[in-house]
């Protein structure tokens, strides 16, 4: 049995090389503990890069949504239609004809997707467009129609994500568009107006 490395120097060269093979499988063992300790480490690091990386194109892709919505609004006093009915009157991103309005006039160059086609909550996608009626669920009438876009599910959060803006046109209790979405936006076609 080995009692240290001060017993190499009094054993014979045979003992001296097992010796020398024994530190040679423990320094391999130390580096391939290092090497688990450094995958263990980077890893999850990466998942959490890549998650929050797709997440800041979903976020982007929600601006630039929401900005051409709202400057189609502007320009022609009304918001996009509900043309692609995907699921309960929603237009979904799965069939890559999402908001098709948008790409159709100009205000966005290509049909906007989720970037992984993320589908956990739907089928029909991962982002979604409704718009609604004026007066729906208790809104104010003379703000005319709403828009409601939001992103079901971000990777990087469980619930509401700290940026998104949520919509509650009613401000009471009939419909709070945030417990369904974890990014959520809406906007009223009066306010958009010119
Ligand atoms: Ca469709
Ligand atoms: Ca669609
Ligand atoms: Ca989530």
């Amino acid at each position: 049995m080995r009692r240290g490395m001060s017993g190499c120097h009094s054993v014979g060269s045979t003992f001296r090389i097992s010796d020398a093979d024994a530190f040679t499988l423990i320094e391999l063992m130390v580096v391939i503990l290092v090497i688990a300790i450094l995958v263990g480490i980077s890893v999850p690091v990466w998942i959490h890069s890549v998650r929050a990386s797709a997440d800041k194109t979903r976020l982007a892709n929600m601006k630039a949504v929401t900005a051409a919505l709202n400057l189609y609004c502007y320009n022609t006093e009304h918001f996009p239609d509900n043309v692609d009915n995907d699921y309960s009157g929603w237009d979904g991103d799965a069939d890559g004809d999402f908001i098709r309005d948008l790409k159709a006039t100009g205000y966005v160059e290509h049909i906007i997707a989720d970037p992984t086609g993320l589908h956990t909550v739907t089928p029909t996608g991962n982002y979604h467009y409704y718009k609604y009626p004026a007066g729906s669920y208790g809104a104010n009438p003379a703000k005319g129609a709403f828009y409601v876009v939001g992103i079901r599910d971000l990777e990087s959060c469980t619930g509401a994500h700290p940026d998104s803006p949520g919509w509650n046109p009613g401000g009471g209790g009939q419909r709070d568009w945030q417990t369904e979405f974890e990014w959520v936006a809406g906007a009223f076609e009066v306010e958009q107006g010119p």
